[in-house]
């Protein structure tokens, strides 16, 4: 992957990260896969000066957010708006800084959006209106998904399979390999009865995904698995359902009737109609989303999870492809998934029904940093393979990166720098320094040259490395100097040492702004700089000398014990 930051007209970005259905609480792994490296991303781009939009919300339809209204009686409505509310809450406490969060049941532009795409596509003539046989229970007079089924599994003879997949032996199960199927609904036997859909068939786009594929901005992973999907061939797919809580078919047929668009169509529209909402919210018009949209210089980025991949990467480029005047995203940054692991026992998927998650609402809870989280949820990112959340690496890295390497350097520099130099970053004349400070310096300017690339790149997790890695060059930097001895004898070199040092502070201050933009708002206040007025290149180009300098509070206190009590 290969992008340029130069070009004199600004760069505009927009940033979306994985809709999340609105029908539960948000664990680390939903953070870990698609909302804190978008963040990290959205935050440096801001501070490059982009014109950046970061853009969210809430997947509120589909099967996924019926059953769980169904499980805990309440309507659809009211389980997308409690979750929704209650994301919401845990996004902001994280600090992830959306320009917009919206619902797609409850943006007002969004079934609107929906229905237009279904419309263009449907007029050029690509949608296949074919029969299909599906569940039925007759009780409930309705049509069944897959997930409201249950039988035996044809293959291995499991009972209790759901509609889609024999968790036994993993086979995929459909209408003919799902026997005694019964309606989880009313437990009666489920008919079969034949009804309309409107599929697409994606292999009629496969030129525009093989095109798309060739030039998109993937992670070898993900270039390796949709390469994949499309050797084995693209098949046709379904974008309506037979359910009740959805976009309805926007078309005058009578087969339309009581029909809604597929969730997985609507659903990243979400992303338009969320801009739309955006451009409204800024004071603007709800067709200024096409400059986000169809304008020949933005650059469309989307971050999700790796279970995401398929629909991003095949069926929504053939969606706009078949739409034919959206442009298609430059990059699908995905991640794979957090595992989870409890000291001494086996690592397990995060799972919500065995209740192996960690939970973001009750970390927060309990007290835990945002930062801390953030960090960790980066250093041992899963952007190549999945990865394992243990609460004990958490609070080895809180402490030992964290609170040592980062605070300490911090704290240990500014009070002796205010102790012994005054309120001001000394100044020093530059004549005087020797081989080590300039070999710092030269450190810091590599340090952010290679920062800045691998932000450019998506590797946060190397990027956040290498700022780390500066700061334990700072330690070392000012252990060799020894700024407590030289005090006594040589205050000009004192000074030189320490504001060598504030300068790669204030440095380390914007570089992890975007990493941890708490306490490195900490660290900038302390040369008392305001978010709002940084830049990043700031690291390199700020004067720290003969500037106000204060004591920043300790940035991390050490030996959190982050992990929830329950
Ligand atoms: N809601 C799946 C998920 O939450 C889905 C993502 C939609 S992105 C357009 O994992
Ligand atoms: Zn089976």
């Amino acid at each position: 992957m290969s992008s340029s930051v130069s070009g004199s007209k600004r760069r505009r970005v927009l940033v979306t990260a994985g809709l999340p259905y609105s029908n539960g609480r948000l664990h680390v792994g939903h953070l870990g896969g698609a909302y804190i490296p978008s963040d990290i991303y959205v935050r440096y781009l801001r501070l490059t000066g982009a014109d950046v939009r970061y853009v969210c919300g809430s997947d509120d339809y589909g099967v996924a957010i019926m059953l769980t209204a169904e499980k805990e009686k309440k309507t659809p409505r009211e389980v997308a708006d409690f979750y929704r509310d209650h994301q919401m809450r845990d996004f902001s406490g994280m600090g992830i800084s959306f320009d917009m969060y919206s619902g797609t049941s409850s943006n007002p532009f969004h079934a609107k959006t929906s229905q237009d795409l279904f419309l263009a596509v449907h007029k050029k003539g690509y949608f296949e209106k074919q029969a299909s046989r599906q569940f039925f229970d007759e009780a409930k007079g309705m049509f069944l998904p897959d997930r409201y089924v249950k039988g035996t599994c044809a293959h291995c003879k499991a009972p209790d399979q759901n509609g889609d997949q024999c968790e036994s032996c993993g086979k995929v199960l459909d209408i003919d390999t799902l026997l005694d199927a019964r309606s989880v609904l009313s437990g009666n036997p489920a008919v079969i009865r034949e009804t309309m859909h409107w599929f697409l068939d994606l292999s009629r786009f496969r030129a525009q995904v093989e095109k798309w594929f060739d030039s998109a901005q993937l992670r070898d992973q993900t270039r390796a698995y949709v390469g994949g999907l499309l050797e084995t061939g693209l098949v046709k797919r379904a974008m309506t359902r037979d359910i009740s809580w959805g976009i309805p078919v926007p078309l005058d047929d009578p087969d339309a009737q009581g029909k809604v668009l597929y969730v997985w169509f609507d659903a990243p529209i979400g992303y338009i109609s969320n801009t739309k909402e955006m451009c409204v919210r800024e004071g603007g018009r709800p067709e200024q989303a096409d400059e986000w949209w169809r304008s020949g210089d933005t650059d469309i980025v989307h971050f999700i999870g790796e279970d995401n991949t398929v629909f991003h990467c095949i069926i929504w480029i053939a969606m706009l492809s078949a739409e034919g005047t959206i442009n298609l995203p430059k990059a699908v940054i995905v991640n794979h998934y957090v595992n989870f692991q409890r000291s001494g026992e086996e690592v397990e998927k995060m799972s919500k029904s065995r209740g192996t998650a960690v939970w973001v609402g009750e970390y927060l809870e309990s007290g835990g940093d945002p930062d801390s989280l953030r960090y960790y949820l980066t250093a041992t990112a899963s952007e190549k393979a999945r990865s394992v959340f243990r609460f004990e690496d958490l609070e080895a890295r809180h402490n030992s990166e964290l609170a040592d390497t980062l605070g300490n350097l911090v704290n240990r520099i500014t009070s002796f720098a205010l102790k012994h130099c005054g309120t001001e970053v000394p100044r020093y004349d530059a004549s005087l320094e020797s081989p080590v400070d300039v070999a710092l310096e030269k450190n810091l300017q590599a340090t952010f040259v290679k920062v800045t690339q691998e932000l450019e790149e998506y590797s946060f997790k190397a990027a956040l490395e290498s700022a780390m890695e500066f700061a334990r060059s700072c330690n070392r930097y000012v252990d060799d100097k020894a700024p407590w001895t030289t005090r006594k004898t040589d205050m000009e070199a004192t000074k030189l040492t320490l504001s060598v040092c504030l300068r790669a502070i204030h440095a380390l201050g914007v570089m992890l702004t975007p990493f941890i933009p708490t306490a490195s708002a900490k660290i900038l206040a302390a040369f008392g700089r305001e978010a709002s007025g940084i830049q990043w290149c700031d690291a390199l180009e700020y004067e720290v000398q003969g500037k106000p300098l204060s004591q920043p509070p300790i940035l991390f206190q050490k030996s959190v014990d982050a992990q929830p009590k329950h």
